[in-house]
């Protein structure tokens, strides 16, 4: 990667990306430290926790295509007019997602990829996994550029073979899923006439149970395989304490995405709360037919490749992930059972905070707009400027104050950042200077009017 940019310095004219050149415009707001990620491809890289969780979920869909090097720039319409985002989605908006100019995107999702790939039809299911970008909050969860792996599996209404209709078809292949003994919660029916219509133009009710069910005991499989290693690794290291011993339990949880319907996310209890770790539905029909195939019908699903490595492994901060430190990269090897991650020593924090005046009102990494203004501040601005300032030495950001002045109506707000290596103990000359430079950095970017 060759581009020069950063969202603190003028943006290039032309950025060159592996030799693609892209000219850039007034929606640029890509960061070097971003376009510098795209050549690491860690969910390729061989005894990476990520590369070895992407072949344990492959090893469950052995008679897909898989699909592990498509390019993360692609078009707006790819990643959001194919499949059928509103013009207003806050998806689209330059503060969630990163452009590169006006019509180009770095993929927010690896469903960018679902409209093409539906249209190769090179297979009856598929599997991508990529690396995705988005604008978003700093956490121990939560990283600007992150993996998924989006499945998909389609059936042909012109080749039923001996099967008298589409649905006695689907649910044959549901027999040959391995059966599980887990206790599911699936309280909702498949259909829900507003939020979640029959696409009764093009399917009937049998179809879609049946596609349903195919979907959801497919997924089931993946959370059983993820979970008995991972129980298995953690047993192997010692640990007897609740999460190990107690049954499995998953839920279906009923989701709205603009591209499926019905739609759910599904939910694994772990270590005492519900954990979302995927999203899917039932393909909306108009996306295949734009895509050319108008006889298959089916369902699509996207995971993050994260969230499930890190309970695979009990991998404690989503930074280790991008790590090249040997104390763990050395703890995984994609041959032999999974082993636990066994964290080296946990290096001190060091909390500061910053308070000052925003000249308009904001909105929250969770999308909600107070109300509007002429000039909007962003949470994930003030997200992006401490990793675009402090990289991996920031472990989190965090809210902890907010007030309205009685008189001037101005909003203070007061934001506490969480400085700490995952490698070696900071300085407190480090830090301070760190923290220094992010203030200047909110003023000269956010205009904001430091207290
Ligand atoms: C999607 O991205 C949809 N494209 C999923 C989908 C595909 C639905 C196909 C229907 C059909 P969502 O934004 O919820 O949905 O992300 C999917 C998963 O990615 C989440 O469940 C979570 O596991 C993971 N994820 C989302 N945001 C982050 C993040 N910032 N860091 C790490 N993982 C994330
Ligand atoms: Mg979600």
């Amino acid at each position: 990667c060759q581009a020069r940019s950063s969202s603190s310095e003028t943006s290039p004219k032309v950025v060159t990306v592996e030799g693609r050149q892209y000219k850039t415009d007034e929606w640029m707001n890509t960061p070097a430290s971003i376009l510098s990620a795209i050549a690491k491809r860690l969910h390729l890289q061989p005894d990476h926790p990520l590369s070895i969780t992407r072949q344990l979920i492959e090893s469950r869909f052995l008679d897909h295509k898989y699909y592990n090097r498509l390019f993360p720039i692609v078009s707006v319409n790819q990643n959001f007019d194919a499949l059928e985002f509103p013009h207003d989605h806050p998806g689209r908006s330059r503060t969630d997602t990163y452009y590169i100019n006006k019509e180009t995107v770095l993929r927010t999702h690896t469903s960018a990829h679902q409209a093409d790939t539906f249209r190769a039809n090179e297979s009856s299911g598929y599997l991508i996994s990529a690396d995705v970008y988005r604008r978003d909050a700093v956490d121990r969860s939560h990283y600007p550029v992150f993996h998924q792996m989006e499945g998909a599996k389609s059936w042909d209404r012109n080749c039923l073979g001996s099967y008298g209709t589409l649905a006695e078809r689907v649910w044959a292949d549901v027999a040959n899923i391995p059966s599980h003994t887990i206790k599911v919660e699936d309280p909702n029916p498949t259909i829900h006439p507003e939020r979640n219509p029959l696409q009764s133009t093009y399917h009937s009710v049998e179809e879609a149970e049946a596609m349903a069910a195919h979907l959801k005991r497919s997924l089931e499989d993946v959370v059983v395989t993820i979970f008995t290693a991972a129980r298995a690794a953690a047993v192997a290291a010692g640990d007897t304490t609740a999460s190990t011993q107690e049954p499995l339990r998953v839920r279906w949880v009923e989701a709205y995405f603009p591209f499926t319907s019905p739609s759910w996310e599904l939910e694994v209890f772990w270590q005492g709360d519900w954990l979302e770790i995927l999203g899917c539905g039932i393909v909306r029909q108009s996306i295949l037919n734009n895509a050319g195939v108008s006889s298959r019908l089916g369902w699509a699903f996207g995971l993050g490749l994260e969230r499930i490595a890190m309970l695979l492994f009990s991998i404690p901060d989503i930074r280790l992930f991008w790590s090249s430190d040997p104390r763990f990269l050395s703890q995984f090897s994609a041959t032999g059972p999974i082993q636990r991650f066994v964290p080296f020593s946990r290096h001190p924090a060091c909390f500061k905070d910053v308070s000052f005046w925003i000249s308009s009102t904001s909105r929250s990494a969770g999308g909600q707009v107070a109300h509007a203004s002429a000039r909007d501040f962003h949470e994930n601005d003030v997200m992006e400027l401490a990793r675009d300032v402090a990289g991996d030495l920031v472990e989190d950001v965090r809210l902890v104050d907010e007030f309205v002045h009685p008189k001037t109506g101005r909003k203070s707000l007061c934001y506490r950042i969480n400085y700490r290596s995952l490698e070696r103990t900071l300085t407190n000359e480090e830090t301070n200077d760190l923290h220094e430079k992010f203030r200047q950095q909110l003023v000269k970017n956010l205009g904001v009017e430091l207290r």
